[in-house]
């Protein structure tokens, strides 16, 4: 009996390589995630997905405790058993009338994880729609290889690092994933994905937890953390993250820098090394 989803919703995970909207959080309290990620910006005085990059929770009490929200790891765990480690989390955000968009991509092209089973849990701090630009997926892609090609454009547009794109892909299948501000998807990370512009006057703020089971291991690089936020790890592949004392807490601020620098400098589809 499955925690959280129903039969139908861990079926259709199986076979499109994902799922939305899942409800994790009240809608009140997803507006107070909203709240403390607008003091947070106003505070930076920047984009916190430009400065927060691949552990974004890493500093900060609030987020490192929605990693371990036990609606959302219900939710995870009907899907990949009960051993779960939180290995990373990033913003996706667009503001009002923003033009920025996600390409056609994969995750697991430059995860560099064996095997690649990551998945990950994005949750909506504001609505996320055909209107502002929600992740889009192609159903069933996650079933295709954990590589593929994709062209590194770099455009200033893309939300993505390298702007990393999956030319041609054919859009007649595509599956919105329509969230609204406490909803959450789920995605693999094999699953070709993307979002467009948001032109509303409403900003689309996301929040994607990056999770796997403790039996996949990081192949790029040695030293690869994540913290086991529920069951057991038998393998020994993810040496604990630090947890944040404080708010911007200057340790956590230090290891989200190396933990940027090295998925950074790793962070080659195998095809180009
Ligand atoms: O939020 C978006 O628009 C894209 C999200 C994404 O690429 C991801 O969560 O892997």
């Amino acid at each position: 009996m499955p925690k959280l989803l129903t039969d139908e919703q861990v079926d259709r995970y199986h076979t499109q390589g994902a799922i939305a909207p899942i409800k994790v959080i009240e809608a009140e309290e997803a507006d107070d995630f909203r709240r403390k990620f607008e003091d947070l910006e106003q505070e930076i005085g920047c984009e916190a997905q430009s400065k927060f990059r691949i552990k974004a929770h890493l500093p900060f009490p609030w987020l490192t405790k929605l990693t371990r929200n036990s609606k959302i790891l219900d939710a995870i765990e009907d899907l990949i058993g009960p051993d779960i480690v939180v290995w990373g989390s990033s913003f996706f955000t667009k503001k009002a009338n923003d033009h920025r968009f996600v390409s056609w991509h994969q995750d697991s092209t430059y995860y560099g994880f064996d095997p690649a089973e990551s998945i990950t849990a994005w949750v909506a701090f504001s609505d996320s729609t055909r209107e502002t630009g929600c992740v889009r997926i192609i159903p069933g892609s996650h079933e295709g290889d954990a590589v593929m090609k994709h062209v590194e454009t770099f455009d200033p547009d893309n939300l993505l690092a390298r702007g990393q794109t999956i030319e041609g892909v054919d859009e007649n299948e595509v599956v919105d994933l329509e969230l609204r501000a406490g909803e959450m998807s789920v995605h693999h990370n094999k699953t070709v994905h993307s979002s467009m512009p948001n032109p509303s006057n409403m900003p689309r703020i996301g929040y994607a937890i990056h999770i796997c089971a403790p039996h996949v291991r990081q192949t790029q690089f040695e030293g690869a953390t994540g913290t086991l936020v529920r069951g057991e790890d038998n393998f020994g592949h993810w040496a604990p993250d630090i947890e944040a004392k404080e708010h911007m807490d200057p340790e956590c601020l230090a290891a989200l820098d190396v933990a940027w620098e090295r998925y950074r400098t790793s962070m080659k589809a195998p095809y180009e090394q």
